[in-house]
């Protein structure tokens, strides 16, 4: 199979995950010619890159998965509720395999620059083997948590133990069998990995600095009939995801306020949240993520069952997350908090004794130094921009994207960004992105990006940018939409938080899966209201009949 090797496209994809891959499949089926770059040794993004133990989805497979062509959608049959990791990447390989995709795609290949040339109008893309490649168009699959941060732990050179980070696992196994291993992190990695790693090592030390809400996830077997009863009719759940506000049908629509209903009425809707194995309770009523005080019967009812779960009352104690559930990331979990019932297994709690230093031995805390052979860091991501601030990126007039975004990312539509010409982000900040099921927000920004190409060419226009004027609306309205919830009350990733130094800005857009769809559909229908759409320097590739791939 020959590698697409040519060093003028009509448009570049950085990344082949789950958005650079479907991405590409629209670019070919408008017939433009594409190029696709990864810096990983394979497509699949995020499940290529986080193959740590005991890595899943917190979505059910049968809604993370694409939806944009139903024989893949009937044919592909997934044998869990959720997905592990391994079947996840197997999905993604196949789809590249059926719709051929892995031609346009260079492998082990960073993009370390994309500048604009505006005599030309077109991106010039360098990558870090030393090659330069030119195209119309640049669009940006990048991952909205790619770029793993692993915090600076004085001393963590000298550590002579094993260092992995889960964004970064490497490919051969990784065997902790008769290991004492430490996990710095309890997020959604870190509950997973923590769950996973505590059977198999002779001790667990679990470095908490901040305790989450996780629910107990139900998985099992993918029931047949489920699958049987929604393959026969997987158009109206895909409606049902796409029109929803976080992406999933199985989530049932909240109608009343947490005071509406008395408090055992409200504890029996909780415990059939919690029952449902799904992270659909901060939607359980219309208040949740509006109202502290409704929040926190969602909360303390989650407390509620972490304290009845974990036998020894101080570790249940440190466990108890205080922020309002739902404004931090709900994770999902296989047994998180009866881990914490096995005697091989610490909890350290960094509010107590925060780490000094890792030294040749271990991790030293203010009270004590914990000997270990490994110690993984599931210390998360530069969310949203981490991945995009790595590539040095000129726009018009030389400027930066990372100059414009220092002080939180300004888009219009979380698509594109003024000052950037043809240059197109998927699931950008101030799209809906990580707030939702992400394979429902990539499919309804790439169908936008290729309609928005196809609108292009068809009046043999070039060039496509938004007015400062539209994307200062848009970021004042993520704000104001973001404003009106609990959400910036958290110190979380979605804040930017857990990066030092970078702005404190809530990035994703909170107002809905479908509400954002209706908005870009309508901006689409009114000719691309707000974007300056036209011509500048030379024109536009003609396309080829539609379909046929060059
Ligand atoms: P997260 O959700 O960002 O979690 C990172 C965890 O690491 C979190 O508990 C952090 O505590 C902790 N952390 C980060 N830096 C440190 C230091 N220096 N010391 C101690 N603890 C630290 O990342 P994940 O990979 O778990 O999940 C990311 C998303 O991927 C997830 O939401 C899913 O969408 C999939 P903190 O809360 O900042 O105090």
């Amino acid at each position: 199979m020959a590698t697409e090797t040519s060093k003028e496209v009509d448009a570049v994809v950085v990344g082949a995950g789950f958005a650079g891959l479907y991405m590409l499949h629209r670019l070919r089926g408008l017939g433009l010619s594409a190029r696709c770059f990864e810096a990983g040794g394979d497509v699949g993004g995020t499940w290529y890159w986080n193959r740590y133990p005991g890595a899943r989805c917190d979505i059910e497979s049968l809604e993370y998965s694409y939806s944009f062509d139903d024989d893949l959608q009937q044919e592909w049959r997934w044998s869990e509720r959720y997905s592990a990791q391994p079947e996840i990447l197997r999905y993604i390989h196949h789809v590249a395999e059926r719709f051929d995709l892995r031609r346009f795609v260079q492998l082990n290949t960073r993009v370390v620059s994309a500048d604009y040339d505006e005599r030309e109008g077109r991106w010039v893309v360098a990558t870090d083997d030393g090659e330069v490649t030119t195209a119309r168009f640049c669009i940006m699959a990048t991952g909205c948590l790619s770029s793993a941060r692993v915090p600076s732990l004085e001393g963590a050179a000298d550590f002579g133990g094993r260092q992995l980070h889960t964004g970064q696992w490497p490919h051969e196994p990784v065997d902790f069998t008769g290991k004492r291993v430490g996990v710095i992190g309890t997020g959604s990695s870190g509950i997973q990995v923590i769950t996973a790693v505590a059977s198999v090592a002779a001790e667990l030390f679990v470095f908490q600095r901040t305790p989450g809400f996780t629910i107990p996830s139900k998985n099992a077997p993918l029931d047949e009939r489920v699958e049987h009863e929604v393959k026969s009719d997987y158009g109206a759940l895909r409606r049902k995801a796409r029109e929803s506000a976080s992406g999933n049908a199985a989530y049932p629509v909240p109608t009343q306020s947490a005071f509406d209903v008395d408090d055992r009425e409200r504890e029996r809707i909780y415990e059939r949240h919690w029952q449902a194995g799904r992270v659909s309770i901060g939607r359980a009523f219309t208040d949740l993520l509006t109202d502290l005080s409704a929040n926190d019967t969602a909360a303390q009812f989650v407390r509620d069952k972490i304290a009845a779960t974990v036998r020894d009352d101080r570790v249940a104690a440190a466990l108890l997350p205080s922020h309002p559930i739902g404004t931090k990331r709900v994770c999902l979990d296989n047994g998180y908090y009866e881990t914490f019932n096995r005697p091989d297994v610490t909890l350290v709690d960094l509010r107590h004794e925060p780490i000094e230093r890792i030294t040749a031995r271990g991790i030293r805390t203010t009270l004590r130094e914990i000997a270990l052979d490994a110690v993984i860091y599931a210390t998360g991501y530069d969310a949203m921009t981490g991945a995009l601030d790595a590539i040095d990126i000129h726009g018009r007039g030389g400027s930066t994207l990372r100059e414009k975004w220092v002080g939180g990312p300004r888009t219009l539509l979380g698509v594109q960004s003024a000052g950037f010409p043809n240059l197109f982000f998927i699931t950008g900040p101030g799209s809906p992105s990580v707030l939702s099921n992400v394979i429902v927000c990539i499919e309804q920004h790439v169908d936008w990006i290729a309609a928005a190409l196809r609108h292009l060419a068809q009046r043999g226009l070039n060039w496509m940018e938004p007015t400062s004027g539209a994307e200062d609306a848009w970021v004042t309205h993520v704000n104001e939409v973001a404003s009106q919830t609990l959400f910036p009350s958290a110190a979380s990733w979605y804040m930017g938080a857990n990066v030092p130094g970078k702005a404190r800005v809530f990035m994703p857009y909170v107002g809905g899966v479908g509400a954002f769809r209706t908005i870009c559909d309508r901006v689409a229908a009114n000719g691309y209201e707000g974007f300056d759409v036209g011509i500048k320097q030379t024109p536009t590739p003609t396309l080829p009949a539609a379909g046929k791939a060059r």
